[in-house]
């Protein structure tokens, strides 16, 4: 008997008929979102073929080298939310303001935010890389939309969400209600459900961060790794394996699969700068759907969903994962 096949539709009407988690305007948004991630997918896989590879010989906000893929996925995932009536604004790393959906389509309740393809350093070397989202409410009243309306803590967030590209193309999604993955069948072109209620594991022995900047790193990081590191003879009495990608969404869907905790902390190179990874459309949606998977998400200080932003492309440090290994790490920063 073949597996009954929950389509993303299905899930999402589900969801709304028993948990009245998704109004039709945010099952109007997640649907274009996965649309549009079905086109990004089709470009990230032509690869060579596509003349999508290389740099645009442009930068972005960050002062990062933008590569044609980038730019590609913000457009396509511009293109695909603009007219729809679902949302007021979007925000994006590839932009440096908000872009306000203009006057000539009707706005919406809701706000995108997106990285519309992180890890873009691996495209060339053709390892897994996707696109990640977050989706906040438009506080009510106030005139035109502005940055201010996307400044909400992460806890805020209605709904979450990456795509990963990488040997299957994968959707995987939050509204507050347990995480669900979504797998691209490409002959119907349709995204179908092939996990639900996902869980981390609370222990692990796997550990993501780059560990070239070692010497960089604050004490207590120092010491999570260094313990790491001493295996059976330390005080984990236990040996840990390493894994660093490189692309933040295929190291969290490898923890969301199989726990691990992943960090990319603050290092003393920028003492200013609190981390590299962006709050708004990065460390909050992952951090949402690794705590909706009992898993944890701390600065190392205080749980990223309850940092107030202060900027669109803040940064911050980033420690995520299997709930037991995220709460000592976090307590080595209060010891
Ligand atoms: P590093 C990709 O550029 C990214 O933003 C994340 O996806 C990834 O986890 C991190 O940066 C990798 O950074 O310094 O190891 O290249």
């Amino acid at each position: 008997m073949t597996q009954k096949r929950i389509s993303l539709t299905r899930y999402l009407v589900e969801q709304q008929r028993t948990n009245g988690l998704i109004p039709a305007n945010l099952r109007l948004l997640l649907e274009v979102v996965a649309r549009a991630c079905k086109r990004i997918s089709i470009a990230v896989n032509h690869g060579a073929l596509g003349e999508v590879l290389g740099s645009a010989e442009s930068e972005n906000v960050q002062g990062e080298v933008q590569k044609k893929l980038d730019i590609i996925a913000n457009e396509v995932l511009i293109e695909a939310n603009e007219w729809g009536g679902h949302l007021a604004a979007m925000a994006s790393e590839e932009m440096d303001n908000i872009y306000a959906v203009p006057n000539r389509y009707p706005q919406g309740e809701y706000l995108l935010l997106f990285d519309p393809l992180d890890g873009s350093s691996n495209i060339d070397v053709n390892v897994s890389i996707g696109t990640i989202f977050s989706v906040l409410k438009k506080p009510e009243g106030g005139a035109d939309v502005s940055v201010q309306d996307f400044l909400q803590t992460g806890s805020r967030q209605v709904a979450a969400g990456y795509c990963i590209y990488g040997p299957q193309t994968t959707l995987v999604l939050t509204v507050g209600n347990g995480v669900a993955m979504f797998t691209l069948d490409r002959e119907q072109g349709s995204w179908v459900l092939t996990s639900e209620n996902v869980q981390i594991p609370v222990d692990t022995k796997e550990f993501a961060v780059n560990m070239s900047n070692m010497r960089h790193w604050a004490p207590p990081v120092k010491r999570y790794v260094d313990e790491c590191l001493q295996g059976t003879e330390g005080p984990r009495g236990k040996d840990f394996n390493m894994r660093w990608i490189a692309s933040m969404v295929a190291d969290v869907h490898r923890i969301l699969t199989r726990g691990g905790i992943f960090m990319y902390p603050w290092d003393k190179r920028e003492p200013d700068k609190p981390g590299k990874l962006r709050l708004m459309y990065e460390a909050n949606p992952m951090g949402w759907i690794v705590e909706q998977a009992g898993g944890a998400a701390t600065n190392g200080h205080q749980r990223i969903l309850d940092i107030a932003p202060e900027k669109l492309h803040q940064r911050v440090s980033v420690i995520l994962g299997s709930k037991n290994e995220v709460e000592r790490v976090t307590s080595y920063h209060q010891a």
